[in-house]
């Protein structure tokens, strides 16, 4: 009951008006389900009890057929029905409003196991989805591997990934505010730690937070950081990873790091983003996400200080 009251609070915790508009159905077929199953449950005690054997009563009296109760249960259940068609259409064109005429306002790709953010303006990001609060915004999900979903329960509905085929959908939050997501479609080894959050700022602190982003990053600011950034373009990071600024320009098969240090986690979530966790996630990245595709470049401990010091200064 615990978990699954865990798993259920966000949806029944909307935070944007498409989020609201699901739960809004939600509640009328739960309220629905939970009457019929009340209703239920008095008629069975009531025939339990009203008619039950007595001694000395007989045989009862046998009916076959009553047009009344026939025409209630049929047309009953019918308007029911009717009604839940019309509350999923308003729903529907609730979750999702014509797109028409609207630009995506960035697009979100998965990735086996992360996700991969951009906006216009050339700035990339992972695992982290920053937006306007109070404004609705029209995302484009793509998939770079193997069908994924992007789903936020507070703020939206479940939209597939599919590779060669991008989808769009709104996204928005009321509020300022930190909200989870998850992958929620299977694929592959690491799926349960394909998570991101989307980062709702006052429009002022979104406009910051873009043109922080869109910056190159500060330059290593210790002899440690120096090496590091000597070390991530001699070993074989930049094949996979890009840091704006640098020799690292095409790497795309990892997360763009060129503001990794601002980021809230490492690994799609898997690690708080700090210097021991980063530490430790270049010494083995298979520990924390066995399977994923950053492989275990066997680096030494002075190696692992420098990457660590540098990268976290990427800020
Ligand atoms: C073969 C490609 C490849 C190489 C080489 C590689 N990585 Fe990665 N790296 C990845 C992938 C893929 C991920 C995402 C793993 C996941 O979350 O599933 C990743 C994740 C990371 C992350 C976490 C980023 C985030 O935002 O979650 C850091 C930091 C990182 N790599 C640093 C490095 C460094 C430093 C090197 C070189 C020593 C390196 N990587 C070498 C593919 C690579
Ligand atoms: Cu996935």
């Amino acid at each position: 009951m615990g978990l699954a009251m865990l798993v259920l609070l966000p949806t029944f915790d909307p935070a944007s008006p498409y989020a609201a508009a699901t739960h809004h159905l939600l509640l009328i077929s739960l309220w629905m389900a939970a009457g019929i199953f009340a209703l239920v449950c008095f008629l069975v005690f009531y025939a339990i009890i009203r008619f039950r054997y007595r001694p000395g009563q007989g045989t009862p009296k046998r009916i076959s057929g009553n047009r009344n109760l026939e025409i209630a249960w049929t047309v009953g259940p019918f308007l029911l029905l009717v009604y839940l068609f019309i509350a999923t259409l308003h729903s529907m064109a609730g979750t999702d409003p014509s797109a028409k005429n609207a630009a995506p306002a960035l697009t979100v790709i998965g990735h086996q196991w992360w996700w991969e953010v951009r906006y216009p303006d050339g700035v990339v990001t992972a695992n982290e989805v920053h937006i306007p609060a109070g404004q609705r915004l029209l995302i484009r999900l793509e998939a770079a591997d193997v069908i994924h979903d992007f789903w936020v329960p507070r703020l939206g509905r479940k939209m597939d990934m599919i590779p060669g085929k991008p989808n769009e959908m709104w996204i928005g939050a009321s509020q300022p505010g930190v909200y989870q997501g998850s992958c929620s479609e299977y694929c592959g080894r690491e799926h349960a730690w394909m998570r991101f959050k989307v980062v709702a700022q006052t429009p002022a602190d979104y406009t910051a937070w873009l043109s922080q982003q869109a910056q190159l990053p500060p330059a290593p600011s210790s002899a440690e950081a120096e090496q590091g950034a000597k070390d991530f373009q001699q070993l074989t990071c930049a094949n996979c990873h890009r840091i704006a600024g640098t020799a690292a320009s095409s790497g795309v098969a990892g997360p763009d790091l060129t503001h990794v240090g601002s980021r809230l986690t490492l690994g799609a979530g898997r690690l708080i983003n700090n210097p021991q966790n980063m530490r430790e996630w270049l010494r083995s990245p298979e520990t924390y996400k066995p399977g994923c595709y950053m492989p275990n470049l066997r680096l030494t401990p002075a190696q692992l200080d420098a990457l660590t010091a540098y990268l976290e200064g990427l800020k």
